[in-house]
């Protein structure tokens, strides 16, 4: 990998954080280190590989001491670059301050021996706290957002950078998540089945049966949208499989991860429907359609809630625009049904995680239809990683010149000046 080795300081957390203290810390020179290596994609087959019988604790171990500080340092050099006045925020500190102690916990691992049962044992340990460090992390990042948009307001430079950057930092993260949950699912108990769901490795389904998380995603929104509205939507559940007729979809997976998806769908249709409806006594049913092909499994949500025009619908990608300075949400009444939180935007990275999409096309005056789109075949859902150079380092420090596209004008042109008469 070539990465640009760019002149940087290392900032020291202002407020102190809970951590050692950064002067006599030797994590610079390593995240450097670590940076210079690309993160190694895995695919579901090796994901698969690490929960089989041949497979162990220890190879698992090994593998992960080098590719966690890689995935790690590689984001770390990142958050780095940007705008100094969200690095300084005190949101964006503390998960950075997060960063550096699971990176040197990790590292603390680097010389030990593979063979010391409490070694490998103490490393499972390390990897259960890490992952419970970093649990708030979306949330405190949020915040960094909206600290940045009162002192500063939008720009739309920065709000470029920003959505540049959550999108894979987000991704690093969902990505690290999956690598630390895989090891205690795997390794942490005293056997490898988990008991909820034996035939699970891990957090991988081999037999991710969608319709069935479809139906949970649809009651539990359903239950949401019922004590908000008093009223919810029906389901209209169809599935097409076209590789074995008739035969129920299914498709190597994490269940937390299409879970997650379609229960945000769910929540934006509903929300859509029923605000349209207002206080009709019927609400037009949500559609689901299910269809599996040669290379796509294809999850479509679709609602008659009114829609939303083409021009708004990246605002609800967008993290800038979607962080509202906090909704002023009385607190006795249950939570909004859809908070055009980050919701969408990180619906978005799960699905392109393994190498799919998820996509709005609406009508508007109509209603929306939101598509899921996953890799059929295992072999190629591969981990879609962010890596760290060269040109990264560009697409944060360019300077944006002018757009090469006319500005639209109402003003009508005065058409005098080319008259031929
Ligand atoms: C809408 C807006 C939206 C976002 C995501 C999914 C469905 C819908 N429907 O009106």
């Amino acid at each position: 990998q070539e990465g640009a080795r760019v002149p940087h300081t290392f900032p020291v957390p202002s407020s102190g954080g809970a951590d050692s203290p950064m002067s006599a810390s030797p994590a610079p020179k390593n995240i450097d280190y670590y940076s210079k290596f690309s993160p190694s994609p895995l695919s579901m087959k090796q994901f698969l590989d690490f929960g089989s019988e041949n497979a162990c604790e220890k190879t698992s171990f090994v593998f992960l001491r080098q590719e966690l500080p890689v995935r790690l340092a590689n984001i770390m050099k990142e958050i780095n670059l940007l705008p100094d006045n969200l690095l300084s925020t005190p949101s964006v500190k503390l998960v950075q301050s997060w960063y550096i102690q699971s990176f040197q916990e990790i590292l603390e691992f680097k010389d030990k021996n593979v063979n010391d049962e409490k070694v490998t044992y103490d490393f499972t340990d390390t990897v259960v706290n890490i992952r419970n460090r970093h649990n708030n992390v979306i949330l405190v990042m949020a915040q960094g957002v909206v600290e940045y948009k009162e002192t500063y307001g939008t720009d739309p430079v920065v709000s470029q950078n920003v959505q540049y950057f959550l999108d894979r930092f987000y991704m690093s993260r969902i990505s690290i998540r999956m690598l630390l949950n895989q090891h205690t699912l795997l390794f942490g108990g005293k056997v490898k089945v988990n008991p909820a769901h034996p035939k699970q490795i891990g957090s991988i389904d081999p037999n991710c049966g969608v319709s069935e998380i479809v139906r949970d995603a649809y009651e539990n929104a359903r239950n949401l949208c019922d004590r908000y509205y008093m009223n919810s939507p029906e389901l209209i559940l169809e599935e097409f499989n076209a590789k074995e007729d008739g035969a129920p979809i299914t498709v190597v997976y994490v269940p937390s991860h299409l879970y997650h998806m379609v229960f945000e769908l769910f929540k934006n249709a509903m929300r859509a429907t029923m605000e349209q409806y207002g206080d009709c006594m019927e609400y037009p049913p949500i559609h689901c359609r299910i269809a599996m092909g040669s290379e796509d499994l294809t999850v479509k949500v679709s609602d008659r809630g009114g829609g939303v025009p083409l021009r708004k619908i990246d605002r609800l990608f967008t993290y800038t625009y979607s962080t509202a300075p906090r909704p002023s949400m009385d607190g006795a009444r249950a939570a909004p049904l859809a908070g055009y939180g980050h919701g969408l935007p990180i619906s978005r990275l799960y699905a392109r995680y393994f190498q799919g999409d998820l996509k709005l096309y609406s009508l508007e005056g109509y209603g929306t239809d939101a598509v899921i789109y996953i890799r059929a075949l295992s072999t190629e859902s591969i981990e879609r990683l962010p890596v760290y150079n060269k040109s990264v380092w560009k697409h944060y420090k360019t300077i944006h010149e002018a757009d090469d596209w006319c500005v639209p004008s109402n003003k009508p042109k005065d058409m005098t000046t080319f008259r031929s008469f």
